[in-house]
């Protein structure tokens, strides 16, 4: 497994070894995904967890049942505005994770979106997917570089109980459908802790595992791209990066063209 360990010399200046990051580039290349080890404090996720809930937790009861965008069996997915605890740079401009960013997409990129998927206890095996994929079908689509990438933040715990998110490593290279994954037995399921992460690059075909235990399960999508791509089939009918003026206005300069498509809505 890709798992990126950060050395004590790395944590304290904050800054990636440039060979390091050229090997973190490289997994990432090959195998469309890397896992970053304890680079946010398990207080800060508890604390976007707290908000998470606070904020959101009540459209998870049967009375919200029929206005939540589905993307799964009992696995519900809602756009999370950028204020309190989600609104800082340690969280969308992440020392560890920006280079990285740079590395890969070589030029300009933005957030795309601020996503939360839940998976509700009983939630079922969700279908294989890729987040999304461009010119479908052409057989050079798998060897472009990298368009769309996803840095997904457990704010619980994932563990084989509440249902770790399954990949096959190195399928963003592969010219089959997402459906010719089912059965394929060279997946893995990592189980994380608080503060650490994934990045997986938008074509790698995954999916959500059942959640077998009583607990609801969020995982935090802060999604990057080239300016030019949009998921449209995600982000159709919300606002998919909600940015008021005023935490707007807290942005560092440095940062705000990432949020150069706050609050652009499609219908
Ligand atoms: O819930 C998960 O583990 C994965 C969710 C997912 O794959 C998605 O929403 O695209």
């Amino acid at each position: 497994m890709n798992i990126v360990d950060f050395s004590k010399e790395e944590f304290q200046n904050q800054q990636i070894e440039a060979s390091h990051l050229e090997e973190i580039l490289k997994d990432f290349r090959r195998d469309g995904y890397v896992i970053f080890k304890d680079i946010f404090s398990k207080d800060y996720i508890n604390e976007l967890n707290a908000d998470f809930i606070d904020k959101y937790g009540h459209l998870f009861s049967e009375e919200y049942k029929k206005n939540v965008f589905r993307v799964g069996h009992r696995r519900i997915q809602v756009s999370v505005e950028l204020k309190k605890s989600f609104n800082t740079p340690y969280l969308y401009a992440n020392p560890f994770i920006l280079p990285v960013l740079e590395g890969i997409f070589n030029t300009e990129f933005i957030i795309s979106d601020l996503t939360c998927v839940t998976s509700l206890p009983g939630a079922k095996y969700m279908p294989l997917h890729r987040d999304g994929a461009i010119f479908k079908g052409v057989a050079l689509a798998p060897l472009l570089p990298a368009y769309a990438v996803g840095l997904l933040i457990p704010l619980i715990p994932f563990t084989k109980l509440n249902g770790p998110t399954r990949y096959w490593p190195g399928s963003h290279r592969s010219p089959l459908h997402s459906g010719a994954f089912e059965g394929n037995p060279n997946f893995i399921e990592p189980e994380i802790e608080t503060g650490s992460c994934i990045l997986m690059d938008y074509r790698i075909v995954h999916c959500g595992n059942p959640n077998q235990s009583d607990e609801k399960r969020p995982l935090l999508y802060c999604n990057y791209s080239l300016p030019w791509y949009f998921d449209s089939s995600n982000f159709r009918f919300d606002p998919h990066l909600i940015v008021d003026d005023n935490n707007y206005s807290d942005i560092p300069e440095e940062y705000k063209s990432l949020f150069q498509r706050r609050n652009m809505k499609l219908q």
